[in-house]
């Protein structure tokens, strides 16, 4: 019999095997033992009512199956998927309006704890806002900017401020099918209402306004919310860091932030390097303070401040078997109610922040943005007097990996000409001379019902040997960097030689870090920049690029995936289909989305098939471009120079972090 793998990382394998013969269930095993609800699963479900559940299933499962009111399997279907998307978008839209009301605050002076720490972002933000701001005070810049952001959650009608960042030819084609969304709140409030019993009963109509809520959230929540972050903490640039879970240190305060919100992360950054707090540490018997994060919010304090990650979501219980984390900070999204269960069994306290974020079992410890250092010295103090607690047992490792992380937009324009010529030509050059052969998206959570991070390692590995470069957010980007993904090195061993040409030329790895899941935004921003370079596509759809989340488990992952398809980027998901049951819905988001939008969503379960579809989406495109057929082995013999500047810029970044 073939072994039971759980994960597809080897060191969270060692972990749960650990773990199991310590009798301590995790994710992985509660993903075997509960089975899927092969109703639900398919989207056949329909739960909108208390005439129901509707189960369209057994002698009924077929397109003409209905419910109690009639709704047929297609309007059932459409309908799930609608409300998934409605939900992804509240999650991301809904720590974005955290970050708008943040710089508020700071603009109004009411909180001492923040700064503008970027104020080119500012005003390059304040400029496609078309917001004065020469010569002008810059928390008044500050303030126009934030209240613009905050209107966009609560406008009734027109358009959410950045659809203008998209190629016009993209905005035609929304306005062509009404989906350009008008206010975050607005979309989502009317997918709830559609959804309703009895309302919206067209697929079709359904699935445009999953697309149109979907907008919201990609050039709405996730854009605003990227923008104000950068202003705020700082526009990425690269960073060296590590992953993994040897990121721990035996003889040191661990403290690890999870979630999201990168607000009091950032405060905590800057916390634990108070010499008086670290002097704390050394009076209960630790050398010093380790932070480190998990999942997105790790990828923020990441791509700014080079804070190691112990990886993403299906590593957070395996985080706390190691016996070595003091305080699991947490904030919004993607924490498992498993952790305070696990962190039982050894000293780790789980510590809730957020009102909107409690577990049963964990302490709470209400972040406050107007006192937020005051809360991180709590949180910081909370976890050092749980230092002498910690015992000698868990499932200690020490292997971790070296990432290069940090690439923003502004970064990516920068590498490709320095200060004075930053611009995307050298990118589109290389992808229409086939040097690149195109340009995938690799996003997405890890999920325990498939070897966990397995998927994403296998498509990387095989799209970079395909010379495609990769961009990486989210769960996506931690599989890569806990597997060592995410270096220069790795370019010169696996990359394709055209790929790796361009690599070495620049200095930058094959993959991309660009942040946390709300970061899929700079996606957004870099193809309309690469569309308006010229050369390739003049929008985004047609574009050689798709994007994936092999492993996708949570609902904003499908507004992201709408959003991508309604911007003109095929998307392959893999995992069963949600939507699988209706053959109309299928169709409608792969074929007919394709015909209007250039962009598609499509679930793929076989990663080989997912390679092969990725591959020839990416071919096809070049076809319809007319540019060059890509050649596997071509280039390699001679060099590209592109920047200089850039890989200098580099290098010292590896300098500065050397320490770490
Ligand atoms: Fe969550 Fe963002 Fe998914 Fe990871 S990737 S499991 S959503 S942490 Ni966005």
């Amino acid at each position: 019999m073939a072994e039971n793998i759980k994960s597809g990382n080897k060191i969270a394998e060692d972990i749960i095997k650990w773990g199991e013969e310590h009798g301590m269930e995790t994710c992985f095993d509660r993903a075997q033992r509960l089975k899927p609800c092969p109703i639900g699963a398919t989207g056949a479900c329909c739960k909108i009512c208390h005439m129901g559940p509707c189960r369209l299933v057994g002698k009924d499962a077929e397109e003409e199956a209905r419910g109690v009111c009639g709704a047929p399997l297609a309007t059932v279907v459409s309908r799930n998927l609608l409300r998934i998307a409605a939900a992804g978008t509240a999650a991301h839209s809904d720590h974005a309006r955290d970050m708008a009301f943040l710089l508020l605050a700071v603009a109004n002076g009411e909180t001492k704890d923040f700064k503008i720490t970027d104020v080119k972002k500012l005003y390059r933000v304040a400029g496609i806002l078309e917001i004065e701001f020469e010569g002008r005070d810059i928390n008044d810049v500050a303030r126009d900017v934030a209240t613009k952001f905050i209107e966009d959650f609560g406008r009734q009608k027109g358009e959410i401020n950045y659809v203008k960042r998209a190629p016009a030819k993209t905005q035609e084609r929304w306005k062509k099918w009404g989906i350009t969304p008008r206010g975050i709140d607005r979309e989502v409030t009317e997918a709830m209402h559609r959804t309703n019993i009895g309302v919206d009963h067209d697929p079709d109509n359904l699935l445009l306004c999953a697309l149109k809520v979907s907008l919201a959230d990609g050039w709405g929540g996730c854009m605003i919310s990227t923008d104000l972050t950068d202003i705020l903490f700082g526009t990425p640039s690269p960073v060296k860091a590590e992953a993994s879970f040897g990121i721990f240190k035996e003889d040191e305060v661990n403290i690890i932030v999870h979630g999201h919100e990168p607000t009091l992360a950032e405060i905590i950054v800057d916390v634990v390097s108070d010499p008086e707090i670290i002097e704390y540490a050394k009076s209960k018997g630790a050398k010093g303070i380790n932070l480190g994060g998990m999942c997105c919010t790790a990828n923020e304090v990441l791509m700014r401040h080079g804070i190691p990650t112990a990886g993403g979501f299906t590593n957070q219980e395996l985080g706390v078997m190691t016996g070595l984390i003091d305080a699991l900070t947490v904030d919004v999204q993607c924490i498992m109610p498993a952790l305070t269960e696990i962190s039982k069994k050894f000293h780790t306290k789980v510590i809730t922040t957020s009102y909107k974020a409690k577990i049963p079992g964990a302490i709470h410890i209400e972040y406050d943005e107007h006192r937020a250092r005051e809360v991180a010295k709590e949180i910081v103090k909370f976890a050092i007097d749980n230092f002498p607690n910690r015992k000698v047992e868990g499932s200690h490792i020490t292997d971790k990996s070296p990432l290069i992380a940090g690439f923003s937009h502004e970064y990516i324009e920068y590498m490709q000409g320095g200060s004075w010529r930053a611009s995307f030509r050298p990118l589109n050059d290389a992808i229409m001379a086939g040097r690149i052969r195109g340009v995938v998206g690799l996003a997405g959570c890890d999920n325990p019902r498939v070897p966990a991070t397995g998927l994403h390692r296998f498509l990387a590995t095989e799209l970079i040997k395909n010379d495609v470069l990769i961009v990486s957010t989210g769960c996506g980007s931690a599989a890569c960097g806990v597997a060592g993904y995410l270096t220069p090195e790795m370019a010169l061993e696996n990359a394709g030689p055209g790929l790796r040409e361009v690599c070495e030329a620049i200095g930058i790895p094959p993959i991309l870090h660009l942040g946390a899941c709300v970061d899929n935004s700079r996606i957004l921003t870099i193809a309309s920049a690469m569309a308006e370079e010229g050369g390739l596509s003049d929008e985004i759809g047609g574009m050689p690029a798709v994007g994936i989340a092999p492993e996708w488990m949570s609902e904003k992952a499908i507004a992201i995936g709408c959003y991508f398809a309604a911007s003109g980027v095929p998307v392959i998901f893999g995992g069963e289909s949600p939507v699988e049951a209706s053959e109309e819905v299928t169709k409608l988001m792969t074929e007919v989305w394709f015909e209007r939008f250039m962009g598609t969503l499509i679930f793929e379960p076989n990663p080989e098939k997912i390679l092969e579809l990725t591959l020839d989406f990416i071919d096809k495109a070049r076809e319809r471009l007319k540019i060059r057929k890509y050649e596997p082995g071509k280039f390699g013999a001679e060099r590209v120079l592109m920047d200089m500047a850039a890989r200098r810029e580099l290098e010292r970044a590896q300098k500065t972090h050397k320490g770490l």
